[in-house]
């Protein structure tokens, strides 16, 4: 990472001159259309690029790796801007060859930047890193396999050792890998959904009794009132700009609620509809926009909750009283603790009016069917736990769970994110782990393991010491950039599964392993055939995704392959027939079929056309609770408001040309930005008050829960349409602001959309 910022952040150097101006086209436009083209001819795949997109999502074809929002099986053609973009990313010609890494030293490698090291392409075979050059050099399989498989022997507890999942995998090779962990003896199964979506999971089981959402598709189509909290849908979820466009379309009110204005929440040419597209049709996609203070969300719901209390009083058909009779717990002590907050409260946390509060509570009193959606901007605070809890609270209030048209739905990351927690992928034992050990014939952990940022502890107080990465960028993703790379520094070994070069490869152990993987669009041929992999989106429907393609390289195996191997020799006398497996992956379905609840019949399942839905008791209306019933939670109200004046909250997001860790281009289309990251956005009262002037250099501090300090220098200030207070960057460069001990008490996920700042001019 360089130490001086650089115009373009990790994204590509640039001297471009940098521009802030407001955008006021639809999202998904003309902008979109020729962005597509932008990236796939910079990657020079026109050809295939354009073939590619008519394959993806489409039952025959594979699944987009990208985000994990449900494909629509109406459509023939499913894509978007940024799906293609990632594809195309996947798919370049570009190599990284044994000559590349002979001519450059991982110190100089260091020095670039992170569009650099991706740009560089494929990664071709597996490498070790060679101290003595400070250069990765080759190595065969079966001698990186045999490295592994040493080091995890040689250490003195299995609990040395952290198996890191981003949420890439297939359904697949995330219960193969998590076998591997649990047969070797640890559950330290770190993985991207501890940044994400734990504090979801986590409510929803409290609250309904399955860590999941219970809406689909059709349901998003039946709903009257859409609430869609803390997503920047157009740029990360675009195809449901899809789902938002037919809702208000038909009549559907949809409220965005954020503390930013995304282009996602006004208007929209729908991705897929060249005819709208070539006539500038743009179709509204909000009825109203709420610029919620940063965690004002629970003030919110549960202002929206008074409201409906209020209208009860004279009209009692407004609850669903049968409903909260017959299926819901502590409905009386939530009426209470409403009643007992103060309007005063609830709109100084939320920072709105009134008035408004009660305008979202009438869209909520309106409506028959009410769907409410949520992403990291609900989940990365403090209270992300208690937030979704108190959404919830209020979906009971009108019966708006396992019902046509209604639920909770959150919008989960990585294209199969929920499903590798669904099959194992999570640092406490899993609900099925006695059925595991009885099919599997193992005995595994019961102990909690170590999740994301506690496996950065543990680099550092010396009691991790081998890293495996399945997937992801650890280094840039996890928080506290510069004390997770030295953490990453003190372990053994690090081994980093990956179809690119990145950071991570650069941030590494004593010894060090890059051990490349097939993508999700290229064909996976084994002993059997050629083999197809399973993926769980948003909405728990699973579906097998088959890649089409020639492999970027003779050399790459498959996820599957590189777990068994590391498998086989690490664990020489199991009686687990890993390759068995690998040979033929229908093999290890019928095993998952008699683990995973829901899953019985995997392989016949997935012969359907669209593939199956997970059963989800919650939306049949069983709440496997400890009382049976859905529980009310009864949070205390958090106070959302810096105690000094001088601290902003700040949110680090992604831009538009970004997946996570791979930034594309150094603009961010639908917020006016070219040729800049190192930015923060402001609101303009809080640079007047601070003496700064649009697109001055700042400074940026941020104080730590354990008193600590970490800045950034010379970022832009620029101002725009935010609730005073409230600061915007991206991630994963202000990662480097975000202290280890700045996680959610609640979650424990790193409260990456609350960060104490001050911001003043650089000297
Ligand atoms: N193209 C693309 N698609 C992606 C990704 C990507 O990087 N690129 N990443 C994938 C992954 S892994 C994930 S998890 C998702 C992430 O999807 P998002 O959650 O959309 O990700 P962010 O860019 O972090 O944006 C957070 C949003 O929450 C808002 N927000 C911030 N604080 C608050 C708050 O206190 N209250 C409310 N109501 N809103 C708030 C922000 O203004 C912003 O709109 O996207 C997935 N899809
Ligand atoms: N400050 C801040 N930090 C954040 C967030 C935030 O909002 N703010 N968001 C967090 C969230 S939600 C997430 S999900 C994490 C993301 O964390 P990760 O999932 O760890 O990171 P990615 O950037 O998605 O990983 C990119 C790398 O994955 C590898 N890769 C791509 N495709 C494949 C594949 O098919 N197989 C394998 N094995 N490897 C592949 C490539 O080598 C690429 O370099 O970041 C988190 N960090
Ligand atoms: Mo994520």
């Amino acid at each position: 990472m360089p130490d001086e910022p650089r115009q373009g952040g990790f994204g590509p150097v640039t001297d471009g001159a940098w521009s802030s101006s407001p955008y006021h086209h639809a999202a998904a436009s003309w902008g979109a259309a020729k962005s597509v083209g932008t990236i796939l001819f910079q990657q020079r795949e026109l050809v295939r690029g354009t073939h590619s997109m008519f394959v993806m999502n489409h039952p025959t074809g594979y699944d987009c790796p990208g985000c994990a929002w449900p494909d629509d099986k109406k459509l023939t053609l499913d894509f978007c801007e940024n799906g293609v973009k990632h594809v195309t990313w996947e798919m370049t010609p570009k190599r990284v060859k044994r000559e590349f890494f002979a001519q450059h030293t991982v110190t100089e490698l260091a020095d670039w930047t992170d569009f650099d090291l991706e740009n560089e392409g494929r990664l071709t075979e597996p490498m070790v890193y060679d101290a003595a050059s400070d250069k990765y050099v080759p190595i065969g399989w079966d001698e990186a396999f045999a490295m592994v498989g040493d080091a995890l022997r040689g250490l003195a507890s299995p609990n040395e050792a952290s198996f890191y999942t981003s949420g890439r995998l297939s359904n697949e090779a995330t219960f193969l890998y998590q076998l591997l962990a649990r047969e070797y003896g640890t559950n330290n199964l770190p993985d991207c959904s501890n940044m994400c979506h734990e504090a979801s999971g986590r409510a929803l089981s409290a609250s309904i009794g399955t860590g999941k959402g219970t809406c689909d598709l059709a349901d998003w189509e039946e709903a009257d009132a859409l609430f869609i909290m803390g997503v920047n849908a157009a740029s990360n979820a675009p195809r449901m700009l899809t789902a938002l466009a037919d809702a208000t379309r038909r009549g559907a009110q949809v409220v965005h609620i954020n503390p930013l204005v995304e282009a996602g929440a006004t208007k929209t040419i729908v991705p897929h509809e060249m005819v709208d597209m070539a006539l500038f049709k743009a179709t509204s996609v909000s009825d109203m926009n709420i610029q919620v203070r940063p965690g004002g969300d629970l003030a919110l719901m549960r202002g929206m909750a008074k409201v409906v209390f209020e209208a009860a009083e004279s009209d009692p058909t407004v609850l669903d009283s049968a409903f909260l009779e017959q299926y819901t717990a502590e409905f009386e002590a939530y009426r209470d603790l409403v009643a007992a907050t103060g309007w005063d409260e609830i709109t100084t946390q939320a920072g709105l009016p009134e008035a408004e509060i009660r305008r979202a509570g009438q869209v909520y009193l309106d409506a028959d069917r009410t769907i409410i959606a949520w992403c990291l901007g609900i989940t990365q605070h403090e209270h992300g736990v208690d937030t979704v809890r108190e959404i919830t609270n209020l979906l009971l209030l009108r019966g708006n769970i396992g019902r046509p048209g209604a639920g909770p739905s959150p919008v989960r990351g990585h294209s199969n994110v929920q499903g590798n927690r669904t099959c194992g992928i999570d640092h406490r034992p899993p609900p099925w782990t006695d059925k595991l050990d009885e099919v599997c014939g193992i005995v595994s952990p019961r102990t909690h393991g170590l999740d994301t940022v506690n496996t950065v502890e543990g680099m550092h107080d010396g009691s991790v010491k081998v890293f495996v990465g399945m997937g992801g960028n650890f280094v840039l993703a996890a928080p506290d950039t510069a004390y997770t790379a030295a953490g990453l520094r003190k372990t053994e070994l690090t081994v980093q599964v990956s179809t690119k070069l990145n950071r991570s490869h650069l941030v590494h152990g004593r010894k060090a392993l890059i051990l490349p993987c097939l993508g999700r669009t290229e064909k996976d041929e084994q002993v059997a055939g050629l083999q197809g992999v399973t993926v769980e989106d948003a909405m728990s429907m699973v579906h097998i995704s088959r890649g089409k393609r020639r492999p970027a390289s003779k050399e790459l195996k498959s996820e599957m392959a590189i777990i068994a191997g590391i498998a086989k020799a690490t664990l020489p006398d199991s009686r687990t027939p890993w390759q068995w497996y690998v040979d033929d992956y229908d093999r290890l379905r019928d095993v998952m079929a008699k683990v995973l609840p829901g899953f019985e019949g995997f392989n016949q399942l997935i012969k359907n056309p669209g593939g199956f839905r997970i059963p989800q008791p919650a939306r049949e209306r069983v709440f496997h609770t400890p009382s049976g019933r859905a529980e009310f939670s009864l949070a205390p109200m958090p106070n959302v408001i810096p105690a000094d004046e001088d601290v902003l909250i700040l949110q680090t997001m992604r831009s538009h040309d970004q997946w996570n860790t791979t930034i594309y281009s150094a603009n961010d289309r639908y917020r006016g930005i070219k040729n800049l990251r190192e930015l923060i956005f402001l609101n303009e009262d809080d640079m007047r008050a601070r003496g700064l002037t649009e697109g001055e250099f700042v400074d940026i501090t941020s104080t730590s829960r354990d008193g600590s300090e970490r800045t950034l220098r010379r970022f832009r200030a620029l101002k725009y349409d935010l609730p005073r207070g409230a600061a915007a960057g991206y991630m994963p460069e202000m990662n480097a602001l975000i202290g280890i001990a700045d996680y959610s008490t609640q979650s424990d996920q790193p409260l990456m959309k609350n960060v104490a700042v001050r911001v003043a001019a650089s000297v």
